[in-house]
């Protein structure tokens, strides 16, 4: 702990004399600014360009990329080539006697039952309608931050996966100048930094998604439909092996499909259903800021990147596993699979394939109108999001995270900055001064309102951690921050009863004019990780990172971590500031106000 810094002679300055300053009630809500309430794609997120990015990259070794649209070409040759080798082998008498072994499919226990109940078909449907808006905000809020790490440092060039140039050696290049953009009607919403509203449709058609697969769940083992997923038998491994080789060799199996799916379908399906779709669940969870605080043994082999990076594999395995389904689906007896599927019934007539024809009709009108949708009703899609996902928000919302998780060498070697940095002549003068005439001003619903010099909290007693920071936009990275608790804070001010939020302004503007500012539910303010930091990894606080004084709230996303922070108000709601919805990204960008998720 540094000493109190000696010239410091004042105390703390309690009630009256410091209210006196003249102007000191005058607050800053009067210099935020309303968001619009629709939106102008041109002028969206501070009018930031459209940045394509570049064709997906993988590295190889330390600094050598692989473009995975070789991948095209090269899967194709080695297509051509699998089939040539099977159709060599298939006339080979030990492949005969193994193919006549395993024809393709595992026995099923004489309780199976068989067909397709209605039930299937609906869910089958509602699945797929979700996944589009789950896949396609998914795609978006990928391309936020268009690069994907192993380890919670999010150090440029140790990325494994990228969709964006090499990042430029700019000491204050920010995570927003990194994000790229998607074509309207392949992102959802597809500009670029639209995460905000790419969220609510992940978040909340997530939230049905996972009650669709709940009652999936509950009927497949209600009905016995589960032991057709389910491999029951080790005989389906040599049998999908069977089953490969005659799709490969293009004498394709019997189908079987209304009884009982050949052994690679089985697999396929299982894996899906019961480890694709989980990990879809625990891998999202894992990127929430306060259940990686607070679950800290868990997030240490599934920190926030790896989880990042699992939640993509599982999004490539979907969309291969979409891309052969409903090729297969096509070339083995279309009208009977969309019978079978749509119909609940096993012939060759055309009822399915119309059944089928008229939900892609929803499908379609659906994927249209979703971006246009939310381009013209982005408060609507926050409102509807917020009540599906919100819930769950608030919930995680209590978790108090215990102190000392982290260790200095935990520390990352790059954080990256993100935000819009203040250029007013007032802060340049602060600056320029050292900050020697910087005052924190604390004021609305509290029983002692102050102002607070450097040196005065400076003198308050030193609270340190060491924590993980989470950016809405996907990248994270632990540091060092050192400062003054705002539990301290708290008692000094002493709230009224009636204090329910905290709202922090910054002495920089958003990036569409007016100040960055942000409220917090007074009960977080409260954990034993919520603190003002003014120093950082051991020196002062950098430009950069928010000089002289930043907000560290470990249950929420870094979005809600005001920098350069110049005012303090305790306010019974937030609904009077700004466009009232609890903070500047909020208010212009669609975020959502409370983000332990
Ligand atoms: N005043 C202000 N504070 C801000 C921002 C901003 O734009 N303005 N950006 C936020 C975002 S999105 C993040 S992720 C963190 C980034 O903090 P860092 O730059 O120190 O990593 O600051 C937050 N605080
Ligand atoms: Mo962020």
């Amino acid at each position: 702990m540094p000493p109190p810094d000696p010239s410091t002679p004042e105390n703390l300055p309690d009630g009256p004399a410091s209210a006196g300053t003249p102007g000191r009630e005058e607050g800053f809500r009067n210099q935020l600014v309303h968001g619009e309430n629709t939106i102008d794609p041109a002028t969206f997120a501070g009018s930031l360009p459209q940045d394509r990015g570049v064709a997906p990259r993988v590295r190889v070794g330390t600094n050598r990329w692989f473009n995975l649209l070789w991948l095209l070409p090269l899967g194709f040759v080695l297509l051509l080539a699998a089939v040539a080798v099977a159709k060599g082998i298939r006339g080979l008498p030990a492949v005969e006697h193994f193919m006549a072994q395993y024809p393709g499919t595992s026995a099923l226990p004489v309780a199976a039952p068989s067909g397709f109940p209605a039930w299937i078909g609906w869910q089958h449907f509602l699945n797929m309608f979700f996944l589009i808006f789950i896949i396609r905000s998914g795609a978006q809020i990928l391309t936020d931050h268009p690069r994907l790490y192993w380890t919670r440092h999010s150090t440029p060039g140790r990325e494994w996966f990228r969709v964006q140039r090499p990042v430029p050696p700019e000491p204050l290049w920010t995570a927003k100048k990194d994000s790229i953009s998607l074509p309207h009607q392949v992102g959802l919403p597809g500009m670029r930094h639209s995460i905000g509203l790419a969220r609510w449709w992940h978040l909340g058609v997530d939230t049905l998604w996972l009650l669709n697969g709940l009652i999936f769940y509950v009927l497949l083992f209600a009905t016995g439909q589960w032991m057709r997923v389910v491999p029951l038998h080790w005989d389906v491994v040599p049998n999908a092996v069977s089953v490969a080789i005659q799709y490969l060799s293009l004498q394709w199996p019997v189908e079987t499909g209304w009884t009982n799916y050949n052994s690679l379908q089985l697999i396929a399906y299982f894996i899906t259903i019961f480890i694709a779709a989980p990990l879809a669940l625990v891998t999202g969870l894992g990127m929430s800021p306060a259940l990686s605080t607070r679950f800290r043994r868990v997030s240490k082999v599934l920190s926030i990147q790896t989880a990042r990076s699992i939640h993509f594999l599982v999004l490539v395995w979907f969309l291969v596993f979409i891309v052969i389904h409903v090729a297969l689906v096509a070339t083995t007896g279309a009208l009977q699979n969309l019978n079978h599927m749509y119909a609940g019934r096993d012939d060759g007539t055309w009822i399915g394939f119309w059944i089928f024809s008229a939900s892609m009709v929803v499908v379609v009108a659906g994927w249209v109108a979703a971006t246009p949708f939310t381009i013209r009703h982005p408060r609507v899609v926050q409102r509807i999001g917020y009540a599906l996902i919100g819930p769950a928000q608030r919930l995680f919302e209590h978790i108090d995270a215990k102190p000392g998780e982290y260790t200095e060498a935990d520390i990352s070697p790059y954080l990256w900055h993100n935000g819009q940095y203040p250029d007013s002549a007032e802060y340049k003068a602060l600056e320029a001064g050292k900050f020697v005439d910087y005052r924190l001003r604390i004021n609305g619903l509290v029983e002692n309102p102050v102002d607070l010099s450097l040196s005065q909290l400076r003198a308050m007693p030193y609270h340190e951690q060491i924590t993980q920071h989470f950016c809405i936009q996907g990248w994270s990275g632990v540091a060092k921050w050192g400062g003054v608790s705002m539990q301290a804070i708290l008692d000094l001010a002493r709230p009224l009863p009636a204090a329910k939020w905290v709202v922090f302004y910054s002495f920089g503007d958003g990036p569409d004019q007016g100040v960055y500012y942000d409220a917090h539910d007074i009960g977080q303010m409260k954990y034993k990780l919520t603190m003002l930091a003014y120093d950082m990894n051991g020196g002062a606080l950098s430009f950069g990172h928010g000089a002289p004084l930043r907000l560290r709230n470990e249950t929420q996303l870094g979005f809600k971590m005001v920098k350069w922070v110049k005012g303090i108000e305790f306010v019974e709601d937030f609904s009077g500031l700004g466009s009232g919805f609890g903070g500047y990204n909020e208010d212009h960008e669609f975020f959502g106000y409370r983000q332990s998720i």
